[in-house]
């Protein structure tokens, strides 16, 4: 392959169990299906962190998220996290002389302090590589609802500017709020979010004005889709690096009209299915535009599934059998492996060998894996933990990692090898109720057999203290460390 494109589709939440090619019995996912089997499954892919903001940061700097103290769920009006001075996956791209997109969720800050929403923002995406961005700024529960193009607020209407807060109590005495306008409601929440409601969907967060700009979540999809599209096209006689991270399947679980109803387990199934639409649609845009012998797809989420995360869709109630982290203990926020152990399919036409591979990987990995594959250099100091992993993404190897480091929401730290995942002790409920999520929390170690038990039932560190010894100073070093990559 000659300088291929890389398009990256991420998803928001989707757990290891949740597509058909990972076992998904109720919910057809076909044209990931279709990826995976002419590329390579990943059946040991971690992200760095069960919640979304540190495992972007780390997909995008090659950095684990302890190193930078501010990997934390963002608010919708956070400062950017990512320094301008950082090397990151796009910049990395730049540096090849491709085209580089972010279209979808963002979710790791803008400007470097306080947002004003009515002029042009500092510190987006174009500030760490991206030539163009279309974007929202948190996440689709968070104010504000709107899209942000490159710099400015589409659709901004200077005649009714935008103000946001994150403060307790609402400033505002004139918008709409989930406790003040019941009859407006078209969504219940189950915790959290009753705060602005905007679209009769309670969300975190205030926001007032900017009623041209406020997006609807049933168009997300189709005005993600219809960029990304745009962007292919735009950009087929140069290469290419679309990163399209979607808002799906994270709550609130609006569908567009297509897919309203269109499976058995209701708003989350839904998405979900809407989700590989956009993988299919992708697919053949690139099909169309005669690209996709050159163009590397890999799909992959930001953390493991939740099933109420806020809201009452009946997730729980119509989910029946299926089961969303497939034979994974926890979920989404845990320690455990569910919390992010993801689906992680790379497809590559001529270039990867088809089939499944058990190689420990870790999205950190993608950034250097990039940089080999277009002979970029790297110093020591630039994405410090990621490792090539260029030949086993392209299923030439079934050499992966020797070891990888995640994190729990509560940043505890995991350390999983070939054989063993050990937990490190923490404090906190072993059961995040309203979420019916095992968040993994013990006061003692936890050592798991991940060969015999990948569901994480017998806790044998009593029986193996040398190992959970040595895994505990692994995992002592890599946090005294600088940089992992060896
Ligand atoms: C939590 C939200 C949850 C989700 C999560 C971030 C509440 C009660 N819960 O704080 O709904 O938005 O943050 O998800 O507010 S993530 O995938 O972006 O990490
Ligand atoms: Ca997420």
């Amino acid at each position: 392959m000659n300088k291929p494109n890389v398009i990256i589709i991420y998803a928001d939440d989707l757990g290891y169990g949740d597509l058909s090619c990972y076992g998904a019995m109720d919910i057809a996912t076909p044209n990931v299906d279709k990826l995976a089997a002419g590329g390579v499954k990943f059946n040991n892919a971690y992200s760095t962190s069960a919640v979304c903001t540190p495992a972007r940061y780390s997909l995008l700097t090659g950095e684990y998220p302890f190193r930078n103290a501010d990997t934390t769920i963002l608010t919708g009006d956070a400062k950017c996290i990512i320094a301008e001075d950082k090397l990151t996956l796009a910049k990395v791209f730049k540096q090849a002389n491709y085209a580089t997109a972010v279209i979808g969720k963002w979710h790791l800050g803008l400007s470097d302090g306080t947002i004003n929403w009515n002029e042009p923002i500092s510190h987006t995406p174009n500030d760490v590589g991206f030539d163009y961005s279309f974007i929202f700024p948190g996440t689709n529960d968070r104010v504000p609802l709107i899209y942000l193009k490159n710099h400015d607020v589409l659709n901004f209407d200077p005649a009714d500017p935008i103000e946001v807060c994150y403060e307790n109590k609402c400033p505002y005495t004139d918008i709409d709020t989930y406790h003040q306008n019941p009859e407006k409601r078209t969504m219940e929440s189950s915790h959290g979010h009753d705060n602005s409601l905007i679209n009769g969907v309670g969300r975190l967060g205030f926001m007032r004005g900017g009623a041209k700009a406020t997006w609807k979540d049933e168009d997300l999809c189709d005005t993600f889709l219809e960029q990304a599209k745009c962007f292919i096209a735009a950009n087929k006689d140069a290469p290419f690096f679309l990163f399209y991270p979607t808002h799906q399947p994270h709550v609130p679980r609006v569908a567009s009209k297509k897919f309203a109803g269109a499976t058995k387990l209701g708003p989350r199934g839904d998405v979900i299915v809407e989700f590989d639409y956009i993988v299919g649609e992708v697919v053949a845009t690139l099909e169309e535009n005669n690209l996709l012998d050159n163009t590397i797809i890999i799909v992959s989420s930001d953390n493991g599934p939740v099933l109420d995360d806020g809201y009452h869709d009946q997730s729980p109630e119509l989910n029946g059998n299926h089961r969303p982290t497939g034979p994974l203990r926890g979920g989404k926020y845990s320690k455990l492996d569910g919390g992010a152990r993801i689906p992680f399919v790379v497809y590559a036409k001529n270039a990867t060998a088809s089939g499944e591979s058990n190689a420990l990987i870790s999205q950190v990995d993608i950034l250097a894996s990039i940089a080999a594959l277009l002979e970029i250099p790297l110093d020591t100091n630039e994405a410090p933990d990621s490792q090539n992993m260029l030949d086993v993404l392209l299923g030439k190897s079934g050499n992966g990692r020797s070891e990888l480091m995640y994190e729990s929401h509560s940043k505890h730290k995991v350390i999983r090898t070939k054989k063993w995942a050990y937990l490190e002790p923490s404090p906190g409920k072993a059961v995040q109720e309203k979420k019916n999520i095992e968040l993994g929390h013990l006061p003692n170690d936890q050592l798991y057999n991940m060969i015999y038990d990948p569901g994480q039932r017998h806790n044998v560190a009593t029986d193996y203290p040398d190992v959970v010894a040595q895994l505990k100073s692994d995992l002592a070093a890599i946090l005294a460390s600088s940089q992992t990559r060896n």
